[in-house]
């Protein structure tokens, strides 16, 4: 039986397993008045392909966490989340014979990684990670060091260094690459590859690492932690982006087999996953986005450029039959597109009159998908996974839990733009309510959401 895959993705803490663990409760709990699809009665019964899998103990847990007043911890290792459903009417006459799909849920960080997979090489990826650093202007204050080296090691133009002297630059560089991490990273820029950096190949998160007691700022224990890890790529086998002249040395092709050896073990599968679904739900948290500034949007655009041009190089065995097809029968048969869902999620932190401004601003991060509308049919959807405030009558008021203590706040949120990014936005003038989330006190029912029943039935393509 064919079986949909779905990848969840969207840069770390946008929301990805909070919108699968609510998304997977309401489908195993299906209560019609709670998550309408299509029209009224429609019902879904759905269950677990393997109820003992560690995907389906953890999505137990992170409901569990819910009850607790908690929100699922953050993700360390790819998840795949394998259901059965089919739908029924009100009277439990089967519409649908049984179906699969699988939605998948990476960390974050790994996608990140995008660059390995969109270069061909170890001199193409470093050439495209210098420009991405000297392009933005935060990166290129974060990494002014690194790339004043790299171009130190470019002078002495494509001949190959002594032994001794390719090793001694390289080292620098290496110190030099993690320093602009560790302190990209405490800039609260999302740029960080490889991404082992920040979670390592066994699942360690860097957070852990970064000793907060030593005095020193949080840039400066981030960069001490990285450097004490050695993270940099596999245990052992670090890389960093090195120039012609040196990749060409003897100890330039060693650092250039730990980068093919990462390509092959953790960015080709991360990425091959997201490649190889039928459908795209791409999660961006606005609030974050309008609070970090354009620095921190024009990083995040210029990843999702890389992803979308990854997407619709799709080289599966079936779409290639199927374009030849296509040539053969003078385009009667297309190929089959992906279907990108570009979400704005966590839009209940954002008061309810204003959700259809958020529209607007999705679409301009989203828009290098338009490019490739031949392989890509894009949707845009606002939703709230777990709708933890109240939206008041009086303009932008809203009322929530504090995450942390639990207490109750009042606030008032602030007004989105009205024709997308402005010219003059730096991100200081935004603040969005960061509230803990609200389950009911009938913990057998699913939290109550908005927009994700929406963005199901076109998912499931329940929609006649
Ligand atoms: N108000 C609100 N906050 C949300 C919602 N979904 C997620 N959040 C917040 O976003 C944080 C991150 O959510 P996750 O689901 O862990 O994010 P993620 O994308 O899986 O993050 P990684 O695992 O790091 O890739 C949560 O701890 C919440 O604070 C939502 O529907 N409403
Ligand atoms: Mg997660």
């Amino acid at each position: 039986m064919f079986e949909q895959r779905v990848a969840v993705v969207g840069l770390t803490q946008s929301g990805k397993t909070t919108f699968l663990v609510s998304l997977l409760n309401h489908l195993l709990e299906h209560d019609p008045d709670r998550f309408q699809l299509s029209g009224e009665g429609l019902q879904i019964r759905a269950g677990w392909r393997n109820e003992h899998s560690d995907d389906a103990d953890h999505y137990r847990e992170s409901r569990l966490l819910l009850n607790q007043g908690k929100w699922p911890q953050k993700s360390m290792d790819p998840r795949s989340y394998r259901l059965w459903w089919r739908s029924t009417d009100r009277n439990g006459r089967i519409n649908t014979r049984n179906k699969k799909i699988a939605f998948r849920d990476i960390p974050g960080e790994r996608l990140m990684d995008v660059l390995m997979v969109t270069t061909s090489s170890f001199g193409e990826w470093s050439k495209a990670i210098c420009n991405q650093i000297r392009s933005d202007q935060k990166l290129s204050e974060c990494g002014a060091e690194f790339i004043r080296l790299f171009d130190v090691a470019c002078e002495g133009g494509p001949q190959k260094p002594s032994s001794a002297v390719a090793k001694e630059q390289i080292s620098e560089l290496q110190i030099a690459y993690m320093r602009f991490i560790g302190k990209s990273i405490g800039a609260n820029s999302p740029f960080y590859t490889p991404s082992t950096v920040a979670i390592d190949e066994n699942g360690e998160y860097l957070g852990e690492f970064v000793d907060k007691s030593t005095g020193k700022n949080h840039t400066e224990a981030v960069i001490e932690a990285i450097i004490t890890r050695g993270d940099c790529g596999l245990k052992g086998k670090p890389f960093c982006p090195l120039p012609a002249g040196l990749i060409a040395t003897k100890e330039g092709k060693q650092v250039t087999s730990n980068f093919k050896l990462y390509r092959r073990r953790i960015a080709k599968p991360s990425m091959r996953s997201l490649q190889r679904c039928d459908d795209m739900v791409l999660l961006v948290d606005v609030a974050q986005l309008l609070t970090r500034g354009p620095d921190w949007k024009n990083v995040c655009q210029s990843f999702l450029e890389q992803m979308a041009r990854y997407m619709a190089e799709k080289r599966t065995a079936w779409i290639m039959a199927k374009r030849i097809t296509s040539r053969l029968t003078f385009g009667l048969v297309s190929p089959p597109k992906t279907r990108v869902f570009v979400v704005a999620a966590q839009a209940d932190r954002i008061h309810q009159s204003e959700h259809e401004l958020l529209r607007p601003l999705v679409k301009d991060v989203a828009r290098c998908f338009r490019r490739f509308d031949t392989e890509i049919e894009l949707y845009d959807e606002v939703i709230s996974a777990i709708n933890s405030t109240v939206s008041e009558d009086a303009p932008r008021w809203m009322k929530w839990e504090d995450r942390k203590t639990g207490e109750p706040k009042r606030g008032n949120s602030p007004g989105l733009p009205g024709n997308g990014f402005a010219d003059d936005w730096k991100g200081t003038e935004y603040l969005f309510p960061r509230p803990r989330p609200r389950i009911p006190r009938n913990k057998a029912n699913p939290p109550e959401q908005f927009g994700m029943d929406r963005l199901a039935e076109k998912l499931l393509r329940l929609k006649k």
